[in-house]
This record gives structure tokens, sequence and C-alpha cells, in this order.
């Protein structure tokens, strides 16, 4: 029903890696959720993130968070500020997210340790920050809408399996989205279920409406009970899809079908 959610954490294929980095440094990382059905709230107790790129590329405003949350599918690029003295440790830990069904409060838990190694003597000339090149989408009212709706059934007993479903359609059985090439709308994705679901879709980037941060994404988290909206830009003709990305959701129903052009 939630998803796999495993008992070991790994980082690079390792579990809880030690790595070493000089004190002070800075470092461009990025963080990419490849857990099925876990979700991920990061923090570096004592340092904050500064998120510089989404899953679509650098933005053209950076901001500053104290943890963050990723969802299955999406990525972060973060600079990273190791302050500390030579010999000190900083541990990359994730935290408990609620993402509905009453999972279990775990607590705070480890996943990395770097290890602070004296400075180098002659520190190289920082970088300036990098800036993504982004304009909003020229949305206006009289933009296309389209709304999806997310919604999931419990078995019915022990013998059968959930069910979940882009507007009561489950996968296969979707009535395929027609949209020409280079058209804009905005969709609006209203997750009615009783817990979150994270909207990917295949063959383009969108923009988060509706929240203070402007990027490219294609995978955005859609807290149960709410509604995320988008604006889509569909320069891609193809056929794509559009799913949950926790997979055993998309499995069971969550994912349609979106013709950009002609049919191929
Ligand atoms: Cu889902």
């Amino acid at each position: 029903m939630v998803g796999r959610q495993g008992n070991v954490l790994l980082v690079n294929g390792e579990r809880l890696p030690r790595l070493e980095a000089p004190a002070g440094g800075r470092e461009r990382w990025r963080l990419l959720n490849s857990a099925n059905g876990a979700y991920f709230d990061v923090s570096l107790p004592g340092h904050s993130l500064r998120v510089i790129g989404w899953d679509g590329g650098v933005l053209p405003e950076p901001y500053d968070v104290d943890h963050l949350l990723i969802a299955p599918g999406e990525r972060y690029e973060l600079l990273v500020e190791l302050g500390g003295a030579e010999g000190d440790t900083i541990e990359l830990q994730t935290q408990h997210y609620d993402r509905g069904h009453a999972l279990p409060d775990l607590g705070p838990r480890p996943l990395a340790t770097f290890a602070l190694t004296a400075p180098p003597a002659n520190p190289a000339p920082r970088s300036p920050e990098p800036r993504g090149d982004v304009e909003p989408l020229p949305v206006t009212p009289a933009t296309p809408r389209r709304s999806f709706t997310l919604s999931e059934e419990e078995p019915a007993g022990p013998a059968d399996e959930p069910r979940f479903f882009i507007n009561d359609e489950a996968y296969p059985d979707v009535t395929r989205l027609v949209v020409g090439t280079g058209e804009i709308e905005v969709w609006e994705i209203v997750n009615d279920a009783e817990m979150d679901h994270p909207f990917h879709l295949h063959g383009t980037f969108f923009q988060v409406l509706d929240q203070p941060h402007l990027g490219w994404k294609d995978t955005v988290n859609v807290p149960r009970k709410s509604t995320v909206r988008i604006a889509v830009d569909f320069d891609n003709p193809g056929l794509w899809m559009y799913h949950c990305h926790i997979l055993e959701h998309a499995e069971r129903g969550m994912m349609g079908v979106l013709q950009v052009g002609e049919a191929p």
C-alpha cells in the first residue's frame, strides 16, 4: 500500500559511508531519492543547505533550508559549507516525514558521516554560485487547465491488492491525453488519497505554481488531501507517461499516457 520502505539506508550503495572533506570547504552535492517508496528529509545538523538546482537544472535564485524533503524520484543540487575544525565529524541525517498511513516515526537516522580534514594551505579561489536562466512560463487566465485527481482503494480482504487511480482510471485502462506541440497548460493535481504521492511527468519539465521558487522540475510531491498546480510547456513531441513515482502505485494503476503532437 505505501510502497516498499526497506529497513536499510544506503548512500551510493553503501551503508553509512564515512567520507572525508576539508574543514570549511564548500561542496556541490547532487541528491537523488532512488528509493521505491521511502521519503528522505535530509539535514546536516548545525549547517544549512543551499538549494541551487532541481530535477531540470540550476535555479535563477538559490535558497537556504535547514532540512530538505526529497520524495521518490526527486533530485536536488546543493551547495554545502562544511564548517568545523579538523577532526570534527558531521552527520548527514534523514528524519521522519509523515506521508500518511501512520508510518512509524523512527527518529533521526544517519545516512553518511563527513570527517573533516585539514583545510588546504592554499585554497583555490571560490567559483561564483551557478545561476540558471529560467523565465516564468506565460500563464494567463486563458491558459488551458486540466485536473488530475489521485485516489487509492485499500484492499477489501487479505487476497486483494490495493488499487490506485488518476481521474478514476487505472493504467492500462486509461484515456490517452492529447496535447498540441508547443501548448502551455496548467495542470491541477488533486490528491484525494490518504497519503502523499510524488507526481512525475516524462518528456518535459514543468514549473510548480503557488510556491516561491522558480525552476524546472519533473517530479513534485503532492501531499495528501491537497492540490498542487504546475505549468507545463509541451515542447517535446511523442508519447509519454505521467505517474506516481512510488513504483508500486504506478504498477497498480496510478499512471496515464500523454500524446504530444501527432500520433507516433
Ligand atoms: Cu503514489
